[in-house]
């Protein structure tokens, strides 16, 4: 690429003259270009018949400048160009908007997944909405509450690329149009995909007021506004149908369309086509394909059939409450054309299988799951805890249907934006140390072991994680006017809210800290502890525990006698960006999910991959990060996935038992309606969330706190022996190429969908 050359030829002046929008906007159109060529080799050079669409309501893909010129191999050279024109790319990147594609994990999984199908050079595409809005932006008023407003991220130089595919989307009574728009995603080194977006025709901004609010029932205006709209109602819940449809009803048909193109005589599509239902949202895909298939006049009996060798399903939770189950009213409402094919499906099951549990009508509700696992060819969890309990616990009754259906593939993350990208200095000491070949293969980071007794690469490591601390200090005074010790231990938990992540249990533990460092006992070293979290709009107690948070922040930084020991901080609209700055400065990782609760997380994998160190519950991946680094190099606390699934079982927790047992914990848990939060909190919010905590604690933080407090203890002391500190961080470096998404895709391929 020259951009000297480029920006000539559009804006008339020299690089250096230019503005950094004009050279932003020069540098996306180059990009744009150069992918839009890979794609085209890729293409040519794809040999398999069968390619994939991953169907997924979410893709957080996070900036993509930066990123598409490390995979395309630019990024050192163009830095180089503008640093020469007195231009930083680093200023450049920052007026890029982050699409808000995606919530959390199963989002960030998809763009990892995309990346890593490009990297690999296979055939698939990912398949979803181009919601205007996103998710929402977070904002935090002043009585410390999180609003929700709208995050505009289309502008019109975008990485969108307008095509001329548009499609009609059948609903009761009317009919909308599509359009779909491509967005390019390179993969490193010589290979390049594609993510389809489709958006409404007729989509209408205006109709949005008042921060995320409007009229849910306008379908034809409001159907890629905003991903997962608030649905706390029935109003709310319907357009989530309405949008699932629109989704897979657009997927199905540009399926049918392609696979045609090239070749398929329909009979055949499980040669042309693999489909992957990422979690129960594109679920409806099941039936439509049927339905489109019956359109081309093949039957019911072989569309079945055809459908069931095209599609595989990954579940993501065991939650139940994610686990969509819609009002067959909804449908019948919203989609009239699929419920008799729902029927249909239904009816072969009851008509076959005995146990009524996994039947998908039941009690008016049409289960998704349910539909994905008898007519998939395969169901997948995503580590090999999750899996186990699918198999053995949650899903058990489908497992002895269709043992064979069931497989484990445990998620990864792409190295290049989370290491690569994210961490320059860090990858450029692994390629001094170990040469390049770690970054085409993963697993070349178990190299680094052989370092462990090198004094100079200690230093080294402990050096770039100062640097890195040292960078995010600088990042969040500017942007966000928050104020951090670099010279503290960073104990950082960043992911959706929810409580069964217990980022409550963390809260919990700060007020201790407060307490103990009030009564005289000073911490050896300063801790800041960090929080990012976005909470659904609807879930109230997930915003009480981000205003509990935000109270803890205004109270211990704002108290002379504590503050230098102790501080805390909830980042500002927790995204992608914020990701990528946060998790290489990283000291701890909290990882503290309930076990048996977390699938698997993946921010597990990008903190331990940049060098910190998980203080985490056996519990999803986090047993997969464990077994490789051993006991000495992680930090693991907690009961165990049996005791507490026994435990629900046994259905006789009461948490109030374990605060009566516990003098720190009762403090610890009195102090959110004590009188100092009063003074600075909502009394609606903290009472409520007091409550929550003594007369449920649904996700039982008080069994595991004694365990938690002693061994974040044990982190923190192990923290001051730096040279061996520096050991545990280099071995889980060389540990986590396991957890490259390459890795997984490759799994994904010989075992699932088995393209050539
Ligand atoms: N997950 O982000 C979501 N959203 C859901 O609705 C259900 C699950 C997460 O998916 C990730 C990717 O598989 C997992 O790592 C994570 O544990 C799970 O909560």
């Amino acid at each position: 690429m020259n951009l000297t050359k480029a920006v000539k030829e559009k804006y008339k002046k020299p690089l250096a003259s230019c503005t950094n929008e004009e050279i932003y906007i020069s540098l996306l159109e180059q990009v744009k270009e150069l992918a839009k060529e890979k794609e085209t080799v890729s293409a040519s050079k794809t040999t398999s018949k069968r390619k994939l669409y991953y169907i997924s309501a979410e893709f957080l893909i996070g900036k993509l400048l930066s990123n598409n010129l490390i995979n395309l191999g630019l990024y050192d050279e163009v830095k180089k160009e503008l640093a020469a024109a007195g231009k930083s790319l680093a200023e450049i990147e920052e007026l890029e908007p982050e699409p808000s594609l995606g919530n959390g994990g199963l989002g960030r999984l998809a763009a990892c997944f995309v990346d890593s199908i490009a990297t690999l050079g296979l055939n698939g595409d990912g398949v979803g909405l181009n919601y205007h809005y996103g998710l929402f932006k977070q904002v935090f008023d002043k009585k410390h509450l999180q609003q929700e407003t709208p995050n505009p991220w289309i502008e019109n130089e975008s990485w969108l690329t307008k095509t001329e595919t548009s499609y009609q989307v059948p609903f009761g009574g009317f009919t909308v149009t599509s359009r779909l728009y491509d967005l390019d995603v390179t993969g490193y080194d010589n290979h390049s995909t594609r993510l389809r977006l489709f958006d409404l025709e007729s989509v209408d901004e205006s109709i949005v007021k008042d921060g995320i609010d409007f009229d849910k029932t306008e379908i034809e205006k409001n159907l890629t506004l905003f991903l997962y709209p608030d649905d706390s109602d029935d109003k709310g819940r319907l357009l989530r149908v309405y949008q699932q449809y629109f989704m897979v009803s657009n997927a199905a048909q540009l399926i049918l369309d392609e696979c045609i193109a090239r070749g398929s005589n329909l009979h055949d599509l499980a040669d042309y086509a693999a489909v992957q239902i990422n979690d129960t949202h594109p679920s409806m895909v099941i039936p439509e394909l049927i339905r489109l298939l019956g359109q081309h006049g093949i039957l019911m009996d072989e569309a079945i059939s055809i459908v069931s060798k095209v599609c595989a399903y990954t579940n993501h939770t065991i939650l139940a409450e994610a686990l969509e189950k819609w009002p067959i009213a909804f449908l019948n409402k919203a989609v009239p054309q699929l419920m008799p094919i729902i029927r249909e499906l239904d009816n072969r099951i009851r008509a076959t299988v005995k146990d009524e549990s996994t039947y998908i009508i039941q009690n008016g509700l049409v289960h998704m799951a349910h539909m994905d696992i008898h007519y998939g060819y395969s169901v997948n969890g995503v580590a090999y805890l999750h899996t186990e309990i699918l198999k053995n616990t949650e899903l058990n009754n489908f497992y002895k249907l269709y043992p064979e259906r069931f497989n484990n593939k445990t998620n990864g993350i792409t190295f290049r934006r989370w290491l690569m990208a994210c961490n320059p200095e860090l990858s450029a000491l692994i390629t001094s140390l170990i040469g390049e070949g770690w970054k085409k293969d993963a697993m070349e980071l178990e190299k680094l072991g052989a370092s462990i007794s090198d004094p100079a690469v200690l230093t080294k490591l402990l050096h770039v994680k100062a640097e890195k601390k040292n960078q995010l200090v600088s990042y969040l005074k500017e942007t966000q006017g928050l104020e951090l010790n670099p010279d503290s231990i960073f104990d950082i938990q960043v992911k959706r809210l929810h409580e069964y992540k217990r980022q409550q249990m963390n809260a919990l533990y700060v007020i201790h800290k407060y307490l103990e460092i009030k009564a005289g006992k000073i911490p050896k070293k300063p801790i800041t502890v960090l929080f990012g979290a976005k909470a659904a709009p609807a879930y109230v107690i997930a915003k009480d525990i981000i205003h509990l948070i935000l109270c803890l922040q205004e109270l211990i930084n704002n108290d002379p006698e504590v503050s230098p020991h102790l501080n805390v901080f909830m980042v500002e609209n927790y995204n992608v960006t914020l990701a990528e700055k946060l998790i290489p400065a990283c000291d701890i990782s909290e990882q503290i999910s309930l076990a048996s609760k977390e699938a698997s997380g993946t921010g597990n994998m990008k903190f331990m991959l940049n060098g910190a160190l998980t203080l985490g519950t056996m519990d999803g991946a986090n047993v997969e990060i464990a077994e490789p680094v051993g006991k000495d190099n992680i930090f693991t606390f907690g009961e165990s996935s049996e005791t507490v699934i026994a435990r629900y079982e046994r259905g006789d927790y009461k948490s109030k038992d374990w605060y009566e047992k516990d003098k720190d914990l009762k403090a610890a848990v009195d102090f959110i309606v004590g009188k100092e939060m009063m003074k600075i909190g909502q009394k609606e919010n903290l009472e409520r969330l007091y409550a929550e905590l003594l007369n449920k604690d649904w996700f039982m933080t008080f069994p595991d706190f004694e365990d938690y407090v002693k061994t974040r203890e044990e982190a923190y002391a192990a923290y001051t022996n730096r040279t061996e500190w520096a050991k545990k961080m280099l071995v889980n470096i060389s540990k986590a190429g396991f957890f490259s998404s390459d890795r997984t895709i490759a799994q994904y391929n010989e075992e699932i969908w088995k393209l050539s």
